[in-house]
């Protein structure tokens, strides 16, 4: 296939100032006529010929200032159209008609339809199978758009920005007309029509704007939308605050469709949302759904200065609005809610998906200078990795002048389509500092680690810290240069007291950060009254992995003294993993776990200290998962093994503190009605932990039924089935929940995906027979994305033990599938696929019928475009 290149990057010769569309929806033949004003660049020869992108279309007729084009004239094929014997002046309209049918389309890029709803998805390149267009992100243009349908199947008719006329016509039909003042991309068209139930509301800005706000659902699920309304009204009020952006049209308008590929999009004025970023009640959702709902929200509200007002050049640029946006929703959702758990999550986070792409074959740049395929680069180095990035410019160059370098961006940009130079450009001259090798961070892929080493004086009170960083080789670039990375730190003295130096020599120190420049530097502490334990990396402050002579008790004193809960709870983790990663050697190798008493001693101190808030005790007594353990061991990796030894930690802390975790059960149980707010999250999620620990202690299911049959919320519900699950699989108490949730939420196929996900998860080789046969369930369809990331996605990604069966039996299973759903959805088939990158981490036994698998996919004819790029890359 093509592969595209950063520095092939050429401005369009022909500009499109206006686009008309006029849409004629018919489930199966709708007729798109798009009328264009065109006009020549200025230096453009005469005799270049127009060339604009498409994808599967059928063309019905092309016209240039109102005259049919012979055919002659024009060179179409089904995925471009090549205009010559242009006007001279290079000033014309041209019309384009073409046929589209949106139900045969289960791509769900394009116009196609959902329950009913006809939707569209435009970005990356979807916007070129519903017209011929310069279907870049460079090309921007001012959009009005015609949306004519049959009353009856479609009463709603959306698009983007401002509405205009509408009217009723003969044959039962109607029309409405939308004007978008705001020149933008093609990615971000969108248009919306079907029967839909609707929740409204309105929000004023803070120059007085009044702005009606619609949120559009499957009728009688309005009032699980009230939350999502609230998030979006507090979305607006934050980025008023907090970064100055007001919003910029009349109307804000959210639909929530069942089949999406993603988790939503960002259109001007209209956002069309997987429904599992609307929809919530307590009966229903669960608390991370709430959260995940008001961060993608968010999200894709706060796009609409940074995506839309400034968009990306080329597709090379993605992280400039994905980084970016994804930094502003963490910021806000830390707003909103508790930010040292909000932090420790997005670490979670980032150390579960983007440090193992980062160590694997599909590693690259957070801005990539090649591809093949721009779907397969909505990756988590784009999106986390490049809002690590973002922070780590805010940690340099400290609050005030990143705010004055992202109103210096607004202001110098607005209305452009960007790149990162330009972005970094906005910091350099706000604040006078030299980004260059700051920047090193958005070419070179791969995790750097920091190698420290210290060592305290006595006789002078001196402490110094060496500090090497390393970069190893990933895909296509072999040698790395030493990058600027910014060290939050504290020394810590008796009980956690901070000790201030007196001075600082060596590299750049600046309050509490350490500027890492080189590849090894020093910096030496004066006025360091006692041997200090060094908390490094505070609040995550770099994307990196650390080696250190941190000793266990260091360790231990950082896990109940630092005051930095990012650091603290990474202390932990790192003892944990240490014992762990032990332990599955020692278990793969036919020999018991062994496990001190210290751990748990610590482990129990911290679950019962109530000066610390619920939800960080909760993240701390979670043991680090079955996929965590095989990160890091990182190679000759033995699921089984992983799964005994983190079974036989949780045991002995189960049983150790069993009577006093009974006691915080029974004391944490939620009082009052239920609401989503951080608090009450925090208690769901200590107490749920708690109930995993007491089934285990108590080797009985009957706590976790009471609670599943008690409980009058979805999060404390899912809880307890999915202990249920794990800890006492084909149990008849197991059976007997499972049948009573499908009982009762049968009927929406959006709550049976914790469902389906629950019982992918299963530990254990019977997981695979069990996903098979859940795949004949009536709810079940791989046309779905939900569905197939619920039961497919969860088993492939989720299920260490289940998926990675020593027979090899879930990697064939898995291909076949992967083969199946390419058919019908390539981008969804990809990002699936991508499940399998850490293949050469397994054993050898494991590692061989992976190989296989993956080689079964890669001989296959006819694969998309999609498929076949993860998995050549992927076996490269
Ligand atoms: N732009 C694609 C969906 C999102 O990142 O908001
Ligand atoms: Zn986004």
């Amino acid at each position: 296939g093509q592969v595209f290149h950063l520095e092939d990057y050429k401005p369009t010769d022909f500009l499109v100032p206006e686009t008309h569309l006029d849409f004629r929806l018919h489930s199966e033949r709708t007729i798109v006529k798009s009328t264009l004003q065109i006009k020549r660049r200025e230096g453009v020869a005469a005799g270049i010929p127009l060339i604009l992108d498409g994808d599967e279309l059928k063309l019905v007729e092309v016209r240039i200032d109102g005259a049919v084009l012979g055919d002659n004239a024009y060179v179409a094929t089904p995925d471009r159209l090549e205009i010559r014997g242009l006007p001279d002046n290079g000033v014309f309209t041209l019309e384009i008609t073409t046929e589209v049918d949106p139900t045969a389309n289960r791509q769900l890029t394009g116009l196609y339809r959902s329950s009913n709803v006809y939707c569209t998805q435009c970005e990356a390149e979807g916007f070129r199978r519903i017209t011929y267009f310069l279907d870049r992100p460079d090309l921007l243009s001012v959009y009005t758009v015609r949306v004519e349908a049959a009353q009856s199947e479609a009463p709603l008719l959306l698009s983007n920005g401002n509405p205009g006329d509408k009217g009723i016509l003969a044959d039962g039909r109607h029309f409405a007309i939308w004007h978008d003042p705001h020149p933008k991309p093609s990615y971000l068209f969108a248009l919306v029509a079907g029967d839909l139930g609707v929740i409204t509301d309105t929000f004023t800005t803070a120059s007085g704007r009044h702005v009606d706000l619609g949120i559009y659902v499957e009728h009688g699920k309005e009032a699980r939308a009230l939350y999502a309304m609230d998030a979006l009204k507090r979305s607006m009020k934050w980025d008023e605050e907090v970064f100055g952006r007001e919003y910029d049209l009349d109307v804000f308008n959210i639909v929530a469709v069942s089949d999406f590929n993603m988790g939503a999009m960002e259109n001007k004025g209209l956002n069309v949302f997987n429904d599992k970023y609307v929809l919530a009640d307590p009966d229903t959702a669960t608390d991370s759904d709430y959260a995940g709902i008001e961060a993608v929200i968010a999200h894709e509200y706060f796009h609409n200065w940074t995506g839309n007002r400034i968009t990306c050049r080329d597709w090379f640029q993605l992280c400039l609005k994905e980084g970016l946006t994804v930094y502003r929703d963490h910021e806000f959702s830390a707003d909103m809610r508790s930010r040292a758990v909000k932090r420790i999550a997005e670490v979670k986070g980032l150390k579960a998906h983007q440090f193992p792409e980062d160590a694997g074959p599909l590693a690259h740049a957070v801005r990539p200078r090649q591809y093949r395929e721009i779907n397969n680069f909505y990756t988590s180095t784009v999106y986390e990795k490049g809002s690590e990035v973002v922070r780590m410019i805010r940690t340099i160059l400290g609050p005030d002048l990143f705010r004055k370098g992202m109103d210096l961006y607004f202001e110098r940009h607005d209305g452009d389509a960007a790149t990162i130079e330009d972005f970094i450009k906005v910091f350099e001259d706000a604040s006078g500092e030299d980004l260059s090798q700051f920047a090193l961070w958005y070419d070179q892929a791969g995790t750097p680690n920091l190698a420290i080493t210290y060592d305290y004086d006595q006789a002078t009170r001196s402490f110094e810290i060496e500090i090497e960083q390393s970069l190893k080789p990933t895909p296509g670039q072999q040698s790395k240069k030493p990058m600027h990375i910014p060290v939050q730190f504290a020394l810590l003295g008796a009980k956690g007291r901070e000790l201030k130096p007196r001075s600082v020599k060596g590299g750049l120190v600046r309050d509490d950060v350490i500027h890492l420049r080189k590849r090894k530097e020093r910096f030496s502490f004066s006025g360091i009254s006692e041997r200090p334990v060094p908390s490094l990396l505070r609040g995550f402050s770099a994307p990196v992995t650390l080696t250190s002579e941190l000793t266990r008790t260091d360790l231990a004193f950082l896990a109940r003294n630092d005051s930095d809960e990012v650091t603290r709870w990474q202390a932990l983790t790192q003892l944990l993993n240490a014992k762990l990663t032990s332990n599955a050697k020692r278990v793969r190798g036919g020999k018991p776990a062994t496990i001190e008493n210290s751990s748990i001693k610590l482990l129990g101190e911290i679950a019962f200290n109530i000066s610390l808030d619920e939800a960080f005790r909760a993240l701390c007594l979670s043991i680090p998962s079955e996929s965590d353990i095989a990160r890091e061991l990182g190679a000759n990796i033995d699921p089984d093994a992983i799964l005994g030894s983190r079974d036989a930690l949780i045991g002995a802390v189960a049983e150790a503190h069993a009577a006093k975790f009974e006691q915080a059960y029974d004391e944490l149980e939620q009082r009052g009605s239920f609401k989503p707010d951080a608090a009450g999250a925090g208690r769901r999620a200590l107490r749920n932990v708690l109930l995993d620990y007491l089934s285990i202690a108590e080797g009985s299911s009957k706590r976790a039924a009471a609670q599943f049959k008690n409980a009058d919320n979805m999060t404390d519900r899912a809880a307890a089935l999915g202990v249920l699950v794990q800890r006492f699989g084909d149990s008849d108490a197991t059976n007997h929940a499972l049948q009573a949730f499908e009982a009762r939420f049968g009927n929406d196929p959006l709550v049976m995906d914790k469902w389906f996900v629950v019982q992918a998860m299963q530990p254990g080789k019977g997981a695979l027979d069990k996903v098979r046969e859940l795949m004949t369930h009536k709810l079940f369809s791989l046309d779905n994305p939900n569905r197939t990331r619920a039961l497919i996605g969860a088993f492939s990604s989720g299920n260490q033990t289940g998926f990675n069966r020593a027979d090899g039996a879930g990697y064939a299973f898995f291909a076949e599938t992967i083969l199946t759903i390419d058919k019908k959805n390539p981008q969804l088939a990809a990002r699936l696929l991508t499940a399998m990158r850490s293949w050469r981490s397994f054993e050898p036994v494991r590692r061989e019928h992976a190989r296989h698998s993956l080689a079964t996919i890669a001989t296959e004819t006819g694969l998309s475009t999609d498929v076949r790029d993860i998995v050549e890359r992927t076996l490269a």
